[in-house]
Order: C-alpha cells, then sequence, then structure tokens
C-alpha cells in the first residue's frame, strides 16, 4: 500500500493575537475564555498524567459559530483540542504543552433538538451530558441504553468520540450501536449535516461510524441522533459475594441462559477494589457477609415485557448458585435506594483508586470465556513485575472488559512504582495478545496508548487509518498527538 506523509506537522503555528482577536469577536465575551485561571481545569486530564497548556477555550453556542472558529483556526494553520467532560482515562482530550492548539468546549451546546417516541430517536447536542440524554429519554418513556461511570459529566460529543461502552454494553452493545445520525464540523469548517433518523440507508460508506471512535482527529461531531430502547418495567440488582473470577463466568453463564434478553450489566469486582471503595468513599457498605477475599458480582436484570417475574428467576438462579458454592452470599436490592447503593460500590473504583494513590490502568478486552485466564495470569505477571503490587481488577465481565488495575504497593513512592508503568503494560498486553484481546476496549487510545499502536494495529490498518486522517484532515489540526502514532 502506498505510504501516507505522516499528517501531524512537525510544529503546528502557534496561535497569533490576530487570531483569538478575531475569535473573540465572532463568540463574544461568553464564547472566548483566556483568562489562565479559568482554562487550567481543561488543561489537565481527569488522571493527572499530562498537564497542557492553551492560550484559549473557545465555547461556541451554537454548530454555525463553531464552523466558523474552525474555519478562522484552520485558515492560521491553529490546531484545534476538543473536549467534552474532561473523563478520558488515555489523555485524550488534554491540549499539548507547546500551547499550539486551542481549546474547544462544546458546553454550551446541550440542547435537545428533537425526541420522537414513535421513531424512537433522541436528536441532542454534543456538549449534553449523558445523564442530561437518559432523563431527555426517560422523560419520553424510553431508554437511552448507555450507561458509565462518569455520566453526569460525560458529554454526548466526547461519549461518542471515543465509541464509549460502559455497563450496559452485554445487552445493547457500544455507543457506536446508538447512533442513526450525526452533524460534524469538519476541519476546514464544512458543516457535514448526516442527522438521519433511518434504520435503513444503504447509500455508500458509513460516514458516520467513521467520527465515532475517531476521538475528535477527524472531526468535530455537534450533534447525534441516537436509538432509544424502550423503557424497563421491571429491574432486579444483585450483589454476590463469590470465592473466585471462575465462579463469576459461572453465575454469568448460568444467568445468561436463563433469560438471555434479561441481562443489563454482569460487573466483577476483585476483593482489593472493593476494600479501597469501602475505605476511601464515604457512606458506601457492603449489603452481604463475605469472608475474607472474596470477589464480587454486581448483577443487574431488566425487561421491557409486563408480567414478567424478573425477581422469582433471579432468585431461583442465586440459591441454585448458592447450593452449588458458585457464591458465597447474595443480597437483592429492595429499593432504588439500595441499586442505587450497590451501584455505587462498583462505579465508585476509578474515584477510590485515585484518592488511595498511584495506579497503572489496563483497559483490556478478551473473549468473554477467558476473562479467568487472564485475570490468573496477568495478576502472577505483575506480581513477580512489582513486588507488593495491589492488583485491583474490575470491571465488564459480561462483555470481556476488564480494568485491570494496579495500585502502588503500600511501602512504595508513587513516582518510583509509576516508573513500571510501562513494563506492567507490556506484561499485562502480552498476555492480552496471547488470548486474542485488545489492549484498549472501551477508554480509546487518546495520548496515553499511542505508542502501541504500531505494535497492535500496524501494518494495512495502521495504514489505513493514516490515509483517512490524511484525507479529511490533511495538516493535522484536529486534536494532534492522539490516536495515530
Ligand atoms: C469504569 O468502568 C470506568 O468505572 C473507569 O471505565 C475504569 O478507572 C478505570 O480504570
Ligand atoms: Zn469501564
Amino acid at each position: 500500500m502506498m505510504q501516507v506523509p505522516n499528517p501531524v506537522p512537525a510544529r503546528p503555528d502557534l496561535p497569533q493575537p490576530g487570531l483569538i482577536d478575531a475569535l473573540a469577536r465572532r463568540l463574544g465575551p461568553r464564547g472566548l475564555l483566556t483568562d489562565p485561571a479559568d482554562i487550567a481545569p481543561f488543561s489537565t486530564d481527569w488522571r493527572r498524567l499530562y498537564q497542557g497548556r492553551s492560550v484559549a477555550l473557545l465555547r461556541p453556542a451554537d454548530t454555525e459559530e463553531l464552523a466558523d472558529c474552525v474555519r478562522l483556526c484552520a485558515a492560521a494553520g491553529v490546531a484545534l483540542v476538543p473536549q467534552g467532560g474532561n473523563t478520558s482515562m488515555v489523555g485524550g482530550a488534554v491540549p499539548p504543552e507547546d500551547g499550539s492548539a486551542l481549546l474547544l468546549s462544546l458546553a454550551r451546546m446541550n440542547r435537545v433538538r428533537a425526541l420522537d417516541p414513535v421513531d424512537m430517536t433522541l436528536t441532542i447536542e454534543a456538549g449534553a451530558t449523558l445523564k442530561a440524554a437518559q432523563e431527555a429519554a426517560a422523560a419520553a418513556d424510553c431508554l437511552l441504553p448507555l450507561s458509565i461511570a462518569s455520566e453526569g459529566s460525560a458529554q454526548i460529543g466526547g461519549v461518542l468520540s471515543t465509541n464509549a461502552g460502559g455497563n450496559n454494553t452485554v445487552r445493547y452493545g457500544n455507543a457506536r450501536e446508538r447512533v442513526l445520525g450525526l452533524e460534524v464540523v469538519l476541519p476546514d469548517g464544512q458543516v457535514w449535516n448526516g442527522l438521519r433518523r433511518l434504520r435503513k440507508d444503504n447509500t455508500g460508506y458509513c460516514l458516520r461510524q467513521l467520527f465515532v471512535g475517531a476521538e475528535g482527529t477527524l472531526g468535530v461531531i455537534t450533534a447525534a441522533v441516537l436509538a432509544l430502547a424502550p423503557r424497563p418495567r421491571q429491574m432486579e440488582v444483585a450483589f454476590c459475594a463469590l470465592p473466585d473470577a471462575e465462579a463469576a463466568l459461572a453465575l454469568f453463564t448460568r444467568l445468561r441462559r436463563a433469560d438471555p434478553a434479561a441481562v443489563n450489566a454482569f460487573e466483577y469486582m476483585s476483593p482489593i477494589g472493593l476494600e479501597l471503595v469501602l475505605k476511601h468513599i464515604p457512606e458506601t457498605t457492603l449489603p452481604l457477609a463475605a469472608p475474607p477475599g472474596s470477589h464480587f458480582a454486581l448483577i443487574e436484570l431488566a425487561t421491557p415485557r409486563p408480567g414478567a417475574d424478573l425477581r422469582a428467576s433471579l432468585e431461583s438462579a442465586l440459591e441454585a448458585a448458592l447450593s452449588e458454592g458458585l457464591i458465597t452470599d447474595a443480597a437483592i436490592a429492595a429499593s432504588e435506594a439500595q441499586r442505587r447503593a450497590m451501584w455505587k460500590l462498583r462505579e465508585e473504583h476509578a474515584e477510590a483508586q485515585k484518592r488511595d494513590g498511584a495506579s497503572v490502568k489496563n483497559d483490556i478486552s478478551v473473549p468473554v470465556s477467558l476473562v479467568p485466564t487472564f485475570l490468573r495470569e496477568a495478576t502472577a505477571a505483575c506480581q513477580a513485575l512489582v513486588a507488593g503490587v495491589r492488583v485491583l481488577a474490575f470491571g465488564h465481565m459480561g462483555d470481556g472488559n476488564i480494568h485491570f488495575n494496579c495500585q502502588q504497593p503500600e511501602a512504595m513512592a508513587a513516582a518510583e512504582f509509576l516508573a513500571y508503568d510501562h513494563a506492567i503494560m507490556a506484561a499485562v498486553n502480552d498476555i492480552v495478545r496471547r488470548l486474542d484481546g485488545s489492549f484498549s476496549a472501551e477508554h480509546g487510545v487518546g495520548r496515553l496508548k499511542t505508542y502501541l499502536m504500531q505494535g497492535w494495529r500496524g501494518g494495512a490498518e495502521l495504514e489505513l487509518m493514516r490515509r483517512i486522517k490524511h484525507a479529511i484532515d490533511p495538516r493535522g489540526l484536529l486534536n494532534p498527538g492522539k490516536l495515530l502514532p
């Protein structure tokens, strides 16, 4: 295949005062932040892995304003870094350190443009949070079946640009599966209005899917048509203690066999993860008795079918699992508050880990059947590498995506531990590769994992990605330094 030059310029142009003035005129005082104190929170990522710098943050109010800004920046040869809720785990939305790029926030573009309960579609702007989108769907008696721990801050634009996965992938697939249409501002400022809400539309390349998961390197998603699902009429959540990950997989298989359409989420948690949550997150308690060293699973079953007795089928599945020794105890939530409390134990894992100290995260996937094998081998490999490392594995077992995170040993300084980050990732990824998995399941590549792309996706695949990037953003002005090595 023909080589395409790497489109990322060696030295992007620095933003000049003339450009900032022109942007200020177009955006007005609410639409442009230049005070370093205002920009500071947008210059670093949630994990504080990177500290970037930017002289301005653009906050357009609508697509036309945004398109004009992109055009002005393109004419000046200045790069833009689109940023949603800034919840990336891989530094996907931080500006470069050299101040060469401007930040772009769509937070003011957060309107629901349309909701059609017959078509079951929600047309929403990219700056709306995922939570707001879920609430809009719920108000029309529908479900937006996409749920991630950071949904209160994560914005639709970022969720789609990273093809977020989360808790309900086992049933509904990833963000990609929700997207029927998109509106995108291209790197030259053209607006592509692809906001179609059709279930069938075979008219050439599926362009919208090119922008989903592109991490903002091909265009800026400004609005989307999302496919909704029927709202569940019954939901049951249970929390279980188990002897090991093998038992968790067996329990998942059993539940899926009993009623495959009902499993909304099946989340796994290793002993140390829960220990950190209980230690660092206020108002958390275990809802059951668990012998020391227990592993845990959170089960969510749901159905839109009226009259289905989910509770009874959950109870009988758990009773059978108990008698077979797959679980040692289980609690079924009796109220919405209890459901939320159980989910909190799972969803606060990332925050608990952050409060506890330094961590190296591996967001990996393997075939579901191989999750226990992966956990066993990767735990041994990391313990051999760093004595005393606390392996904290949790996540979406039902779809094979485990957050295999390593926490600094209690007796080791953070910096000393973090010096092992590439070695840990390499050891884990060797196993992932052998098991036919992926080095990034749902968090994307961002800046953190670009160095892995050559080894994992090199050859025709990476070459094709570069050609696509070159065709759409030849000067590398959108989210430079991310995704592509
Ligand atoms: C989750 O599932 C997120 O909670 C974050 O994907 C995972 O902190 C992590 O590694
Ligand atoms: Zn996750």
